[in-house]
């Protein structure tokens, strides 16, 4: 019986797609150097379908992609070799609720808008966020171990998972840690699986946990001189009061958001570069030490103008001026990188990346942001108008490599939180020895005898 015949009999009819249209929607994510090949795309319903795949594609030797909001950066999900695309759009339910526990049961495909906003429905709160959280999906959030813009306070998504049900590539299927917050019986397979870009097994569940509903969020923008004064403002803020998010991005970002999202300035004056900090005024002792904060800052000549929210609805647009640049630059092609070293290493780092980037990318329009607060930088290299996205990308890899080499040498990260995927693993030993690869690849043997779980991506 043929692959297209069983996949038929696991699923029904409508949920095996083939048409050329629906090859090409589900068979890729955001990046978008390579072009989508898949067989098939299936929709499961249910964690035993899942596993009845993994089985059919154990005797068949097909390969699996795993497919969540299909948002991802690195070519996680991508399918470019006639692998079945598994979409988890059709697991999108919260299944449990436990307000004692403060833990949610969702489905897979349940999307990180769809979590938060029910979290906030019942008084209480999902805070790892990020911009594309009102298309991406638990299971790639998880598979990924998505960071975004509250990891100085709340952490990775890791610090939120609870439990995990999982498909594994042979197709067992595991109940990881039953919510429990204390668990100590042998290795948490569950972390595992965590930040496996889908190489191991199939998240079908998650069991999330929640807190409470930060007060009355304020957010300063400040207009800061240079990197040195901008690692200056984030320690004396974060010497002061608790930050919720600690962001930066430069002029050059800036003035392309207002200039193609016609968003205003936060204030006149401009400046190299821009911190947006966040922090929870739950009590009026907290904006005074934060204008404190503010004063310092200015005394020292680190900041040169700024503004504080004044309501929720400001706070949300300045957020815009952050939130809104990934998407914005999307038509430029850029070539990202995305690289963390340790806070203290930022100001030496940039240093050491700016003159290979101004070396290299003389005549390239070059946009530094991302999230100072937990040692992130988004450096996009926004592609000329006339140069061809296979020649521009060559190009940018050539300098990619001694930009990785600056941040090896730092022992920093070639992929903070967008992961390796295809587009990074040419990279990964900037990054990872080479037993932590060869034990990485003995785990993936363990999890997935075969082979056929997302094959070729992160090595
Ligand atoms: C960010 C989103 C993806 C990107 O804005 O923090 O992680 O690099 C990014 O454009
Ligand atoms: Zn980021």
């Amino acid at each position: 019986m043929s692959i297209l015949q069983q996949l038929n009999q696991i699923f029904t009819s409508e949920r095996v797609l083939t048409d050329e249209d629906s090859l090409q929607t589900y068979g890729k994510d955001w990046t978008q150097v390579y072009t989508p090949n898949p067989l098939a795309i299936v929709f499961p319903e249910s964690t035993e379908e899942v596993q009845a795949l993994v089985k059919m594609a154990n005797a068949e030797d097909v390969a699996l992609v795993p497919s969540g909001g299909r948002t991802g950066l690195s070519g996680g999900a991508m399918a470019t070799n006639q692998e079945i695309v598994v979409s988890f759009d059709r697991m999108n339910k919260i299944l449990d609720f436990n307000s004692v526990d403060r833990s949610v049961v969702c489905q897979a495909g349940t999307i990180t808008q769809q979590l938060q906003e029910f979290a906030l429905e019942n008084n209480l709160f999902y805070p790892v966020d990020f911009a594309s959280s009102g298309s991406s999906q638990i299971g790639g959030n998880i598979a990924t171990n998505a960071g975004g813009i509250k990891v100085v306070r709340y952490g990775l998504t890791r610090n939120w998972v609870l439990g995990l049900k999982v498909v594994t590539g042979a197709g067992e299927i595991l109940e990881l840690n039953h919510g429990l917050i204390k668990n100590a019986t042998g290795y948490d397979f569950r972390h595992l699986f965590i930040g496996s870009e889908g190489t191991l097994g199939f998240i079908t569940e998650a069991t999330m946990r929640l807190t409470s509903i930060p007060k009355n969020l304020t957010v300063f923008v400040l207009g800061v001189t240079d990197i040195p004064a901008l690692m200056q403002v984030f320690e004396t803020f974060q010497n002061t009061i608790d930050l919720s998010a600690f962001e930066f991005f430069s002029e050059e970002t800036l003035s392309l958001m207002v200039k193609d999202k016609g968003y205003a300035r936060p204030f006149e004056t401009e400046s190299p570069f821009y911190a947006l900090i966040e922090f929870e005024v739950d009590h009026e002792s907290k904006e005074e030490s934060a204008l404190q904060a503010y004063e310092t800052c200015a005394e020292e000549g680190w900041v040169v103008d700024g503004v504080m929210s004044q309501s929720l609805q400001q706070a949300k647009d300045l957020w815009r001026l952050r939130e809104d640049i990934s998407e914005t630059i999307t038509p430029y092609t850029p070539y990202k990188n995305d690289l963390s070293v340790k806070i203290s290493k930022v100001p030496e780092f940039l240093d050491k990346v700016e003159e290979r980037v101004t070396q290299n990318y003389a005549d390239f329009k070059v946009l530094w942001y991302g999230h100072i607060g937990d040692g992130n930088l988004h450096l996009n290299i926004l592609k000329p108008e006339s140069m061809e996205v296979s020649e521009f990308f060559q190009l940018c890899s050539e300098i990619s490599s001694e930009i990785f080499q600056v941040t090896s040498d730092m022992n920093g990260s070639i992929s903070a939180e967008h992961g390796v995927g295809l587009i990074k693993k040419d990279y990964l030993a900037y990054s990872r020895s080479t037993e932590e690869v060869e034990l990485m690849v003995s785990v993936k043997k363990i999890f997935d005898p075969k082979g056929i779980l997302n094959p070729g991506k992160i090595f």
